[in-house]
């Protein structure tokens, strides 16, 4: 849930995420053999820049394994392939980074080649520092502007399909995964098990706690809902006090078997509400249905669950019923 609510943060414009793009700063890396134009080259980035040199072409490849912001390549250097390192770059871990190639200006052939091996802009020997600064200022600034976007896509991506108060699975995401895993049990691929779950009386927890409380038991819910699936079970949050598990492969009896594991743990130990001021004791009601072979869809697999649900109230709850 901390992480979520950062994630949140991360994206505002507003907050951190302006503030890092404002921070000139970047991580860059000066691959040359050349000794003393890498240390012209760092001593001129140095005052803004992190910056880290290497001349030897071993460990320069190491080095853009690194987290980089920007790639000062020499390719016209002696001792190594400057335009090998240019494109490794592009294909490694650092392949974000922009790559600012430093060429012989006579050396026309190896220009070009450099730039569609993905160098992203060129630097003419001998370097001019106030033109090198430049140049890296923007190309830097491009990529925490580049990454700013991702991460903020990413986030989006995630928030879409996550339930916001307890971090599971939304409904939405939970629809269309058992939509396909339903769709390959139907043309014989391997059976799919639902879970569907309710919180028994949780309306008298808000009326006697508060919503806060309410929310703290969903959250203490997910927790021992999510810490008792296997990897591949998909545990969602449908809305309110309702939760469903999506068991990919598994059979009614395997359902059952994990869903009165669910049952017991939340029954065996009261829930710690109020910053731990408050304990209760949690129940809840479950319906297990899974994929008979025949005529099955999302709706009537839920549809069934829904049934056991309602049959395990009437039947006094903190039950399972498949
Ligand atoms: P039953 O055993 O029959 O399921 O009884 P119940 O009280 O759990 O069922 P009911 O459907 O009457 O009440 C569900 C309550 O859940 C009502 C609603 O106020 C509350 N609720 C729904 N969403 C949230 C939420 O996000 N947070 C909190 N705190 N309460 C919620
Ligand atoms: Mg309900
Ligand atoms: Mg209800
Ligand atoms: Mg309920």
């Amino acid at each position: 849930l901390r992480e979520r609510e950062e994630s949140s943060r991360r994206m505002g414009v507003g907050g951190d995420g302006a503030r890092r793009l404002r921070a000139e700063g970047g991580r860059v890396l000066i691959v040359d053999d050349n000794e003393r134009q890498a240390a012209v080259i760092a001593e001129a980035l140095a005052r803004e820049h992190r910056v880290t040199v290497e001349t030897d072409p071993d460990k320069a490849l190491a080095a853009i394994k690194g987290p980089l912001d920007l790639i000062i390549v020499n390719v016209a250097a002696e001792a190594f392939d400057g335009l090998r390192v240019v494109a490794l770059s592009k294909s490694g871990d650092a392949r974000r980074a922009p790559i600012l190639a430093v060429v012989e200006p006579t050396e026309r052939a190896r220009m070009v080649k450099a730039l569609e091996l993905g160098a992203t802009d060129i630097l003419p020997r001998p370097i001019d520092v106030e033109e090198l600064s430049a140049r890296a200022r923007t190309q830097i600034r491009r990529k925490r502007y580049s990454d700013f976007l991702r991460e903020k896509l990413d986030n989006s991506l995630e928030m879409a399909v996550t339930d916001a108060l307890t971090g599971l699975h939304n409904r939405r995401y939970m629809a269309g995964q058992l939509q396909a895993l339903v769709n390959r049990a139907v043309h014989g691929g391997s059976s799919v098990a639902v879970l569907l779950m309710d919180i028994d009386h949780f309306k008298s927890v808000n009326d006697s706690f508060g919503h806060d409380a309410g929310d703290e038991v969903l959250t203490e819910f997910a927790v021992r809902l999510a810490t008792n699936v296997r990897a591949v079970d998909l545990p969602c949050r449908m809305g309110g006090e309702e939760f469903v598990v999506v068991m990919p492969g598994a059979a009614l009896e395997d359902a059952q078997r994990v869903a009165e594991r669910i049952r017991r743990d939340v029954a065996a130990a009261p829930f710690r509400i109020m910053g731990g001021r408050e304990s209760l004791s949690i129940t809840i009601s479950i319906g297990v249905a899974a994929t008979t072979g025949e005529g099955d869809t999302p709706h009537l697999l839920l549809k069934r669950a829904d049934e056991g649900v309602y049959e395990a109230k009437a039947g006094g709850r903190n039950k399972v019923i498949a």
